[in-house]
């Protein structure tokens, strides 16, 4: 039986978002980002690695969702393959690999898939390859300062304060498959450090705090209807950087403020604080997609309405409740535990939405009636 490695990413959601880049090649980003990784247990990408008889298979083989793919026309998995075989010592590197990768939840769900997809890959890659080590990264998320044991405590410290410098040294080649992909190879709160060097070796994502930190927080993924047809992320950060103004000073003032606030909130749990940031660099974000030349749109009717339910509700009950919007129409809503069963009850009555399915730590909204 030849070598199989199976992972399993979640994807992740940025707070205070990465837009536009310094370096298209390396995927080296303007600007630092901070995110928080969803649970894995029902979104997710699951990827199996392994390697084939050299003497059976001429080519690397990829299967996405049960399709056989040709892996040529996935420029940036090739090149994150290259890149894992370059850093590999094993004897039999080169030998041909096969890689089957599935999504737990649909792409209509607009969530960030390649964010799951590159960093799920990257992990079995890494394990498979054993690069940046041997032992096998953990597949669940790393909480430091777990052990009881005293002295088999350090031990398994030592070892998870490994694992972590491991995931950040990947996640740098993570980066390079889809830019927001490396802050999903980390639990919790990440970061992800845009970086000095220009080979983008220090471009890294870090986790800055463990899940564990806010265990009352409460991730709500919705999905409204899109008629748009999206300008993909990679075009339209390219758009921006060339002609977006207003993008300086998102990347060089505000995203900075932003990230040292959100920071600041998460570790005095300050809700009030973290649900404005996190609304106001959504805000931003999709203010230099409008100024952007032509202008990307990526809220719509539906998006506008759910932010107007959202402030409405603010106003009445105080900062409950907070949205953020990546490059589609989806909102993704942020509040505490404590404050979902009344805001799920008015926000299902008043946008009549239908299969509501109740997740213990996230829940997808699907099939709106907007
Ligand atoms: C983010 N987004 O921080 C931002 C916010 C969308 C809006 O990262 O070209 O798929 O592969 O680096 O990572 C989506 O862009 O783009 C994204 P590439 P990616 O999550």
């Amino acid at each position: 039986m030849e070598k199989e490695i199976t992972c399993v990413a979640p994807p992740n959601i940025a707070l205070i978002k990465y837009w536009g880049k310094k370096d298209e090649n390396l995927i080296i980003p303007l600007n630092n980002s901070f995110s928080i990784t969803l649970d894995s247990s029902d979104l997710f990408t699951k990827t199996t690695v392994r390697f084939c008889d050299p003497k059976k298979n001429e080519e690397d083989k990829f299967t996405l969702n049960e399709k056989p793919q040709k892996l040529a026309s996935h420029k940036r998995i090739v090149n994150l393959i290259a890149k894992i075989r370059e850093k590999s010592s094993l004897p039999n590197k080169d030998d041909p690999i096969e890689i089957d990768s599935m999504n737990s939840f649909p792409t209509a769900a607009g969530l960030a898939s390649s964010s799951s997809g590159i960093a799920a890959l990257t992990y079995c890659l890494g394990n498979l390859f054993e690069v940046y080590g041997t032992e096998p990264l953990q597949l669940d998320q790393v909480e430091i300062g777990k052990s009881t044991k005293k002295q088999e405590g350090k031990n398994e410290e030592n070892k998870q304060v490994a694992d972590l410098l491991r995931r950040e040294k990947l996640s740098a080649i993570s980066r390079q498959g889809s830019g927001s992909s490396c802050r999903s190879m980390f639990g919790g709160f990440v970061e992800w450090i845009a970086g000095e060097k220009n080979d983008g070796s220090d471009s890294r994502a870090k986790q800055i705090f463990p899940k564990s930190v806010w265990p009352e927080l409460r991730v709500l993924v919705c999905v409204v209807r899109s008629e748009q047809k999206k300008v993909s992320s990679t075009l339209g950060m390219r758009r921006s950087v060339e002609t977006s103004e207003y993008i300086d000073k998102f990347s060089t003032k505000v995203v900075p403020k932003n990230i040292k606030q959100i920071k600041q909130a998460i570790q005095s749990q300050d809700f009030e604080t973290f649900a404005n940031v996190t609304m106001k660099n959504s805000n931003a974000f999709h203010s230099v997609c409008l100024d952007t030349f032509p202008p990307i749109f990526y809220l719509n009717q539906d998006s506008k309405k759910v932010i107007d339910f959202v402030h409405s509700w603010n106003d009445i009950f105080g900062t409950q409740v907070g949205y953020t919007f990546d490059a589609g129409p989806n909102p993704v809503l942020i509040m505490l535990n404590k404050n979902l069963p009344s805001f799920l009850d008015a926000f299902v009555q008043t946008f009549q939405i239908e299969n509501l399915v109740n997740q213990p730590l996230q829940q997808i909204l699907k099939d709106s009636q907007f």
